[in-house]
């Protein structure tokens, strides 16, 4: 491979990565590969290399934004990142992301496992396919990366060297601080929203304490690095088949805030909710999937407290809320009553990012498609008004929202309402 980053394409591939050990060996010879371009998120390029032997990721960045074009160039290091975000990744929860064969910073090139069976899970809600386990996985992969990416376990040095690290992501966190906690909420330049949401907009826009409020959440992801965050934990950031689920792409890494990833999760699926109308061939077809994907949002917040309880009683080798401090002072009840502080915090947090989640995804720069794919306007608008008004309910009523219940309470109230 030459020394200099170049972009690949279906035809440079084989040229260029055939000498690869582990593309002969897992892929076959070259002279046996196809290559097929299915990149479909903001910011690369993905080939699905395959080959006599099997088949392979390629994933690249691109020295500028995908979505946009070279106007808006973007540093190739995010590779860097989100090869050492999925080192982590694995090694804190087993079998969660895909196997990382090869990484190439010069060319900011990942080799990865290719996951025949599986689909991205936005695609899936879209379509109205139930994944059994979902939350689970999912909930236990917020608990157990988050949970051993930080003070709470492990040992501090290491963390530091982490928190350095990745706080060199200077650029990708730009994007989120920009396109997620600012830009929804003034009339920036590469904003666009559906036009019949235009009075919804204008509404959301005028007050003052949601403005207020996204800034707080805004200082929050900046300045409270509690852990180390995927940084882009959407439905487009996990694939799903009828037996698993695996998380992909965390070039967004950064240390920050425990509730930022489980926030933005929980915002997906509250948007794949709202947007069920909206691919109902019938009125009514998809209820019954709407309430599942609510399920799902519970679940996942279920399912994260019960894995942090668990890593909170059986992993706490960190510098924080020391053992030798509580239960080895007979003070085991303070360290559960220390325990649910936290989590009352995370909480607060998780619903702040979940308001701003959704705001930015209907009035920003990159919109879901699980809005987009709803051809009628009107009907969209519709849905994502009552998304707009439920991610304003969830921030500004972060404090008094008591629990997943009150969560899913207030949607199916919202839902149930005309926004427009
Ligand atoms: C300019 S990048 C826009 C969005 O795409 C990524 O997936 C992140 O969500 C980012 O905010
Ligand atoms: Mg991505």
């Amino acid at each position: 491979m030459s020394h200099d980053y170049a972009a690949l394409t279906p035809e440079t591939i084989a040229p260029r990565l055939g000498t690869l050990d582990v593309m002969r060996a897992r892929v076959g010879p070259p002279a046996t590969w196809q290559v097929r371009e299915v990149g479909d998120g903001n910011l690369n390029l993905v080939f699905i290399v395959t080959g006599a032997a099997g088949a392979l990721i390629v994933k690249q960045a691109l020295p500028y934004v995908r979505l946009v074009g070279e106007s808006w160039p973007l540093p190739l290091e995010r590779a860097f990142f989100e090869y050492h975000a999925l080192t982590r990744q694995a090694a804190r929860d087993p079998g969660s992301v895909p196997q990382v064969h090869h990484f190439d910073a010069t060319q900011a090139l990942i080799v990865m496992e290719y996951l025949a069976e599986h689909i991205i899970l936005r695609q899936g809600l879209i379509a109205g396919i139930r994944y059994d386990g979902l939350a689970d996985r999912l909930g236990r992969f917020c608990a157990r990366t988050l949970f051993r990416g930080s003070d709470l376990h492990m040992p501090t040095a290491q963390r530091k060297a982490d928190l350095a690290l990745f706080a060199a992501n200077v650029a990708l966190c730009d994007i989120t601080e920009n396109l997620v906690f600012s830009d929804p909420y003034f009339d920036a330049s590469m904003n666009r929203h559906t036009p019949g949401l235009d009075r919804a907009v204008a509404r959301l826009r005028a007050d003052l304490d949601m403005k207020i409020a996204a800034q707080h959440l805004k200082m929050a992801f900046a300045s409270k690095a509690q852990t180390l965050l995927h940084g882009d934990l959407h439905s487009g950031s996990i694939m799903v088949s009828a037996s698993e689920a695996r998380v992909i792409d965390p070039e967004f890494a950064t240390y920050g805030p425990f509730g930022f990833d489980i926030g933005m999760l929980l915002a997906n699926f509250l948007m794949a909710c709202c947007a069920q109308p909206g691919h109902a061939d019938t009125p009514g077809a998809r209820d019954a999937h709407a309430d599942w994907i609510l399920d799902v949002a519970a679940g996942v917040w279920e399912v994260f407290v019960d894995e942090f309880t668990t890593l909170w009683r059986t992993e706490r080798t960190g510098i924080l809320y020391q053992a030798s401090l509580f239960e080895d002072q007979g003070h085991a009840l303070a360290s559960e009553r220390a325990r649910l502080d936290l989590l009352a915090e995370i909480w607060r947090d998780t619903l702040g990012f979940c308001g701003v989640e959704i705001h930015r995804r209907i009035l920003g720069l990159a919109h879901n498609a699980d809005f987009e794919r709803i051809a009628d306007e009107g009907l969209r608008a519709a849905c994502e008004a009552r998304a707009l008004e439920l991610g304003r309910a969830l921030t500004l009523g972060r404090a008094s929202i008591a629990d997943m219940a009150a969560v899913t309470a207030l949607t199916r109230h919202i839902t149930a309402g005309d926004y427009l």
